[in-house]
């Protein structure tokens, strides 16, 4: 199989130009003006832009949580990013703490292997540290190629651990030259704020911002930093939403530490004023970190625009509306248990399973609203969606560069397509999108996977189960 694309200006992290891409099998073999190869198939690009394939450092697909599971399997969530130009998925492997590590790991990737339509990794969950987990841990860095752990300060009794168990994790990260991702709010602090505003009555959706405010992520933060800087592991903050979060970040680095940022598609385009919204609605919104006041949102544009943020996820969670984000629901009538039946008392908004889908839309997102807006430039969009990635997580440069030898993984980009999102028409497994009615200005129109067209104009032309674990 071999593919000529024609006339696209290439954008990649380090630059912007007009040539033509010969890929041949699963690479790019060729880059140059007016390349005149015989190919199966020839696009022509003119008009349009050509983006390394986007890289979603942070999604869930597979994620059993607070009492429920995430909607998505790998069919549907290939499928949505792929339509939306992201071509390679890192899946956060989260077991509880009764799970050991290589289990847990051959369960995550036993969802993925055979019905992925695009590439995908594991940040291993590291949810208990004890002589057991170490050398599983080990040989799930040295025979999987899983190059990056995550840990929550959040969640504990669920997924988190204690400061003894993170000290342990970061020394062993170090030691393999593994970066760690962690979800940095403190648990402690967050059961407290919760179980008192419950106790006043204050119940809906509306108050799941309150109850971790941005001082409670900037502590996680500045914690999670403690601990990097007494280790001297490479540390990644995920899903970083606040002023004081990227504050207690930058700080660190001041001090050595070395500390990548990554910020998610939520919070660059909603505001508190969704969690306020009537009749529930604001469950829709309902994530942890929350999502912040304008105020932060504006700052995390100029953050990401100045180069302090390195990376644009997701953090795709999927749950229903209309009956798992229902089991958080303040009314006795219309509250669910687990099963979604009535569950005859009211409940309150911590029983709403955190998480926006948000996996399809991210490119889009950020392409109208940082880029067609002047936010930021092309190239800080590529990077921040793609490359960064890459190179943080060990894949540059198969993946996140145009350049021969990579992967043909890309994506033409038509800047002049206009559209609306909406659940009635997106591809993700869920019941609502937390993006609905927002306009978008530009989509993928056509997306390869190592040389194959996977999507073309919100299609999915892929093929199920050819998606690789990526070893790193
Ligand atoms: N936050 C969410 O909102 N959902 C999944 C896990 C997380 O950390
Ligand atoms: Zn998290
Ligand atoms: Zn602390
Ligand atoms: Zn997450």
């Amino acid at each position: 199989m071999s593919l000529l694309i024609k006339n696209g200006e290439i954008v990649t992290a380090g630059g912007r130009y007009f040539a033509d891409i010969y890929c041949e099998d699963e690479q790019i073999t060729a880059i140059g003006k007016d390349l005149d190869f015989d190919a199966d198939e020839v696009i022509d690009a003119t008009g349009k832009f050509v983006f390394p394939g986007f890289i979603d450092p942070h999604v869930h697909i597979y994620l059993p949580f607070m009492g429920t599971f995430s909607k998505d399997d790998y069919a549907s969530a290939s499928r949505a990013a792929l339509v939306g130009g992201t071509t390679t998925l890192i899946e956060m492997c989260c077991p509880s703490r009764a799970e050991e590590p290589l289990e847990a790991l051959q369960l995550w990737n036993s969802k993925a292997e055979g019905l992925s339509a695009c590439d995908y990794t594991f940040h291993m969950g590291v949810t208990r540290f004890d002589e057991l987990a170490e050398s599983q841990l080990r040989t799930i860095v040295a025979d999987y190629g899983i190059t990056s752990f995550k840990v929550f300060l959040a969640y504990k009794g669920a997924f988190g651990i204690d400061d003894a168990e993170l000290y342990a994790t970061l020394k062993l990260a170090k030691e393999l030259d593994v970066v760690v991702t962690a979800h940095c709010e403190n648990a402690d602090l967050v059961a407290q704020t919760q179980a008192a505003l419950v106790a006043e009555g204050k119940v809906g959706p509306e108050w799941h911002e309150p109850s971790r405010p941005v001082t409670v992520e900037a502590e996680g933060c500045h914690h999670f930093m403690t601990f990097a800087e007494m280790t001297g592991a490479e540390v990644y903050v995920v899903h970083t939403s606040c002023q004081p979060a990227v504050e207690a970040i930058v700080a660190a680095r001041g001090r050595g530490v070395k500390a990548t940022i990554e910020t998610v598609i939520p919070y660059l385009v909603l505001d508190s004023s969704y969690t306020e919204r009537p009749d529930f609605e604001g469950a829709k919104y309902v994530m942890s970190p929350p999502i912040r006041a304008k105020e932060h949102q504006d700052f995390l544009w100029k953050k990401l625009a100045d180069g302090t943020i390195d990376t644009v996820g997701t953090d795709h969670a999927p749950f229903d509306f209309s009956t798992q984000k229902h089991m958080g629901h303040p009314d006795p009538n219309k509250a669910v248990n687990a099963d979604f039946s009535p569950r005859g008392e009211a409940a309150d908004f911590t029983l709403i399973p955190n998480g926006v889908p948000s996996v399809e839309d991210r490119v889009n997102l950020l392409y109208t609203y940082g880029v067609t807006t002047g936010k930021i430039d092309l190239q800080t969009f590529v990077a921040t969606a793609s490359t960064n990635a890459a190179k943080r997580f060990g894949l540059f440069p198969r993946k996140g560069d145009i350049s021969v030898g990579a992967d043909a993984d890309l994506v033409i980009y038509d800047p002049a397509y206009t559209g609306i999102i909406s659940a009635e028409t997106h591809l993700m497994n869920t019941d609502y999108s937390g993006f609905e009615g927002m306009e978008i200005k530009g989509r993928p129109a056509c997306v390869t996977v190592r040389g194959q067209i996977a999507a073309k104009e919100g299609q999915f032309t892929g093929t199920l189960g050819r998606g690789k674990l990526l070893k790193r």
